[in-house]
């Protein structure tokens, strides 16, 4: 039976250029997606733009332009960003499609059916910038607490009954433990549910750009009910019996920032479960970058271009980098230094050199063929025993827990392993003394580079690509059932060309 899996990025603002933070959540959610499609699920990898609401509203205007071509335009940065970061998303959602209004419209109407959502009158504070409503006592310095400027809103309005489900949240959260991780972001939700919960606005009349609420025109949805439902469809609905939503919903994983998990770890489900629909299995909140030690922000001007970085670097030093760096959910600070570093030593050094050095000696020693494997040895069998050890440990740490750093150090523990293995084996001696012994190694050293490889693919899918392609690794064996396979003896090799360079700033040509 196909095992499938859907996971989610967040669907961005079209009010302004994406920079790395969004570039990391959709790289975040590339390297899972491709992992469990190598690890043989049928994988739904949606993204998207979010582009209803009073801020995409103000940001056309100030730009001249009316909001759809202003969307139009700023959508499209957004999907070639996800393509030109190399994702492997199969959809990509814009809330002004139809599909999109049709579901969002629907959800509408099942949450009135259920008797879910009533007409009222807000009078309060609303952040455009965070399109969010704030209560008078979480004000600071008369401010958002996300520091976004608020204004009084007094308009008529629909309400939806969050109230009644603080109780129902609460024990949803108790019945499923790994709805909200990491583990402090789910204590951090459950303590704001524990302290009361009040009924929501989800209409606005003051503006016009948005989906309109069904029945009543004058009404434009809340951009946060609209924006969630992208989710859902992706994947069909309103249509409860197509493929996509049998086999996806309830989606595996929706990827966030901690900045945006309210609304997903308590508005959506409560939507959900009010609509008598089944909510998604987590909600994973990761952290956010700063620069250099400084928050990013539009007023500091200092938000980090991805290509400048993809330009600079490469495009798989990067994904690389930014997988590796952080602890996966915590914040983290961008650091050119910190980046050359990486690309000098885990990349060039210890992969790069591992790989470069041993498919040389292979070449050169070996008529430009694999080696044929001999009697292996307690050392040969230690190495590669431990090289195929990492699969269970990948899919916990990135299937399991999305402990991404995690499944880059069990990656990188072999590659020290078999590092050391070829200083303590030294076949660059045995070509005189025991030519055989030195196939044997030199056979156990490609073997390794190819199971690396299969393992690097999620998170640099390029230059394992490379690295496959000099092992002469057929595409149909790329998967993960592949590592049962091995390299073949007597496989003519081309000659190996470095696939992960060193890193040398180019003003003084000094490798840093
Ligand atoms: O919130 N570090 O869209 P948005 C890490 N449209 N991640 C960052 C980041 C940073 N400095 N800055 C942004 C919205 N992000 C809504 C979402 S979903 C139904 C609607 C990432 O364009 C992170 O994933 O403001 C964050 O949650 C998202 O971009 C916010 O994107």
């Amino acid at each position: 039976m196909t095992k499938n899996f859907y996971i989610t990025t967040p669907i961005y603002y079209v009010n302004d250029a994406p920079h790395i933070g969004h570039a990391y959540t959709t790289i975040a959610c590339d390297v899972i997606a491709r992992f469990m499609k190598l690890d043989g699920y049928d994988v739904k990898f949606l993204t998207g733009t979010d582009e209803h609401g009073q801020k995409v509203e103000q940001s056309a205007g100030k730009m001249g332009l009316d909001p759809q071509t202003f969307t139009d335009q700023v959508s499209q940065k957004f999907r070639d960003l996800a393509d030109d970061l190399n994702c492997a998303h199969n959809d990509f959602i814009r809330t002004t499609e139809g599909r999109h209004k049709k579901a969002a419209q629907d959800l509408w109407k099942r949450l009135e059916a259920n008797g879910q959502i009533y007409l009222g009158h807000y009078d309060g504070w609303y952040a455009v910038r965070d399109e969010a409503f704030y209560a008078e006592s979480e004000l600071v310095d008369g401010k958002a607490p996300t520091g976004a400027p608020v204004e009084w809103v007094e308009e008529p309005s629909y309400f939806f009954k969050l109230s009644e489900w603080q109780e129902p949240l609460l024990k949803f959260y108790e019945d499923n433990p790994d709805f909200i991780a990491p583990t402090g972001r789910r204590n951090e939700v459950i303590s704001f549910v524990k302290g009361g919960l009040k009924d929501l606005s989800v209409s606005r009349t003051t503006f016009k750009w948005g989906v309109p609420v069904p029945g009543n025109p004058d009404h434009i949805m809340y951009v946060w009910l609209d924006a969630l439902t992208n989710y859902m469809t992706a994947v069909g609905f309103p249509d409860e019996n197509s493929d996509e939503y049998k086999k996806y919903w309830p989606a595996d994983i929706h990827m966030v920032g901690k900045d945006i998990l309210r609304f997903h770890a308590v508005y959506w489900p409560a939507f959900l479960l009010a609509a008598g629909l089944t909510p998604p299995k987590k909600i994973y909140a990761h952290g956010w970058w700063t620069n250099e030690g400084q928050k990013i922000s539009k007023s500091l001007g200092n938000a980090i271009n991805p290509y400048d970085l993809i330009n600079e670097y490469g495009l798989d030093q990067m994904r690389y980098f930014m997988v590796r760096e952080v602890p996966f959910g915590n914040d983290g600070n961008f650091s050119h230094t910190s980046m050359i570093n990486r690309i000098n030593s885990e990349l060039a050094n210890d992969l790069g050199n591992l790989a470069q050095r041993s498919l040389s000696m292979v070449f050169k020693n070996c008529e430009g063929k694999i080696p044929e494997s001999g009697d292996l040895q307690k050392d040969d069998l230690a190495l590669l025993n431990a090289a195929k050890d990492v699969l269970p440990k990948l899919r916990n740490f990135i299937g399991k827990d999305q402990a991404l750093h995690k499944g880059c150090e069990a990656i990188w523990s072999v590659v020290g392993a078999a590092n050391k293995y070829v200083d303590t084996q030294a076949p660059w001696g045995l070509k005189k003394t025991d030519p055989k012994r030195m196939e044997t190694v030199l056979y156990t050293l490609t073997e390794t580079i190819r199971i690396l490889a299969l393992y690097v693919q999620p998170i640099m899918p390029e230059s394992a690509s490379k690295l496959l392609d000099q092992l002469k690794v057929p595409e149909s064996d790329r998967t993960f059932d592949a590592l049962e396979k091995s390299v073949v003896g007597g496989t003519p090799l081309d000659k190996p060309e470095p696939v992960f360079p060193r890193y040398i700033k180019e003003e003084n040509n000094v490798s840093r």
